[in-house]
């Protein structure tokens, strides 16, 4: 079967996507994500300019030597752009393969270990009992774990809180944010004493961080919200370098996730092999699609660490869906996230992945199940986005 085409389909249905679609001389197709929130245009760049000419000709079946030619053929390999391509040319070739076979894509990566996967969303509020009430109502609709952030008193604008939430913004730059530790972690256990108090402890409650904190102060608040006992502790710190998280571990028994972006195997290898981690987050798109996502989760299982798919709305609803028959097959799945695409982008995406009940369900459908509505893509042309960025109150920059 032979690639005979390729596009990359840029469009913003509430928010940016970068779509790849792969079409073959069998007439079977195939699609793929390639968004890279805020960096849009640059993934685009790489596929068009530089992958999809390498693509036309070859042999669509040849999904582990497309990847080895796009990953060890590059000398400038790795990065966020580069994998985020290559993820999308995977994706679309595993979407093709698993069509071609007649199959739903998870009975190719060795059939179902689970009929659904647990689901976390994300409770926001202004204030500590606002948050409070959303996680009544998502535990209402049969949510069974849920992230909860909160406005921190003080500073203008937190994290996750706003309603656009981690969305780029569509400015012509980055908004600029202001950030202090110390108000944090005054705060940050107020808010979940409220909700242990009011929701008990059988609900799963999660936690951002958001790569804002050292080391040291990590390991403090990891063992402060041990009381609490979250379901996890994420990305408490930023994670470029790896032994920070000994400390943290030393320290406490908080579950610990890490490795939304991460895009390699080589980025969370010490964290895994190490056992500083309880939880890996690395996606079917920024870490270099399934062929990729596959090699970590087997290096994290031998350490009996779990899978968590990011699933931010940033991802567009083809990485739900590779993500979710991922997540069917992988033995040792965790949870998996999801923060609910504008309308529009279900439109523009028309897909067999479904909630019920606080829990994701993959479909039956051959390929991942997910498609793009071409004509309905175009009535949402790219807008320039950005994510924020934060500063300490002295103007020094933070991570965001
Ligand atoms: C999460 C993430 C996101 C990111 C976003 C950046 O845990 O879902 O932290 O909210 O901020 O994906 O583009
Ligand atoms: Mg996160």
């Amino acid at each position: 079967m032979k690639i005979t085409n390729a596009k990359v389909i840029v469009c913003s249905p509430g928010r940016n996507f970068v779509t790849l679609k792969i079409e073959t001389d069998e007439g079977i197709y195939g699609i793929g994500d390639a968004t890279v929130n805020g960096r849009e245009l640059a993934v685009a760049s790489y596929l068009q300019d530089h992958l999809v000419p390498c693509l036309i000709g070859r042999d669509a079946s040849q999904i582990e030597d497309i990847w080895q030619y796009f990953y060890k053929g590059a000398y400038w390999r790795r990065g966020p752009i580069t994998m985020a391509a290559i993820a999308a040319v995977d994706v679309a070739l595993w979407d093709i393969k698993a069509k071609a076979a007649n199959m739903p894509l998870y009975q190719l990566l060795g059939g179902a270990s689970r009929t659904h996967m647990l689901t976390y969303t994300h409770a926001n509020g202004e204030t500590i009992e606002e948050t409070g009430d959303k996680v009544a109502a998502f535990k209402e609709q049969g949510w069974k774990a849920i992230r909860v952030q909160s406005a921190v008193p003080g500073l203008p604008v937190t994290y996750g809180v706003e309603k656009v939430g981690s969305l780029a913004q569509a400015e012509d730059k980055p908004r600029e944010t202001l950030w202090d530790t110390p108000t944090y972690l005054r705060f940050l256990p107020k808010l979940l004493d409220h909700l242990r108090d009011r929701f008990g402890y059988e609900l799963h409650l999660l936690h951002d961080v958001h790569h804002r904190l050292t080391p040291q102060e990590a390991a403090g608040l990891a063992k402060e919200v041990e009381r609490h006992r979250l379901f996890w502790l994420e990305d408490a710190v930023p994670a470029e370098n790896q032994e920070s998280f000994r400390l943290i571990r030393q320290h406490s028994t908080t579950p610990l996730a890490l490795g939304e972006v991460f895009n390699s195997i080589h980025d969370c290898r010490q964290l895994i092999q190490e056992q500083l981690i309880d939880y890996i987050r690395t996606t079917p798109l920024h870490a270099g699609g399934i062929t990729h996502v596959r090699r970590i989760a087997d290096l994290a299982g031998l350490y009996h660490i779990r899978t968590a798919c990011h699933g931010a709305a940033d991802m567009s609803p083809i990485t739900m869906g590779a993500a979710l028959h991922f997540d069917r097959w992988v033995p040792n799945f965790g949870i998996q996230e999801y923060a609910f695409h504008p309308d529009e982008a279900k439109n523009v995406f028309p897909h067999e992945w479904h909630l019920r009940d606080g829990y994701l369900y993959s479909g039956e459908k051959p390929g991942h199940g997910v498609d793009i509505d071409e004509k309905a893509a175009e009535k949402y042309p790219y807008r320039q986005a950005y994510l924020d960025v934060a500063r300490l109150s002295d103007g020094t920059m933070w991570s965001w």
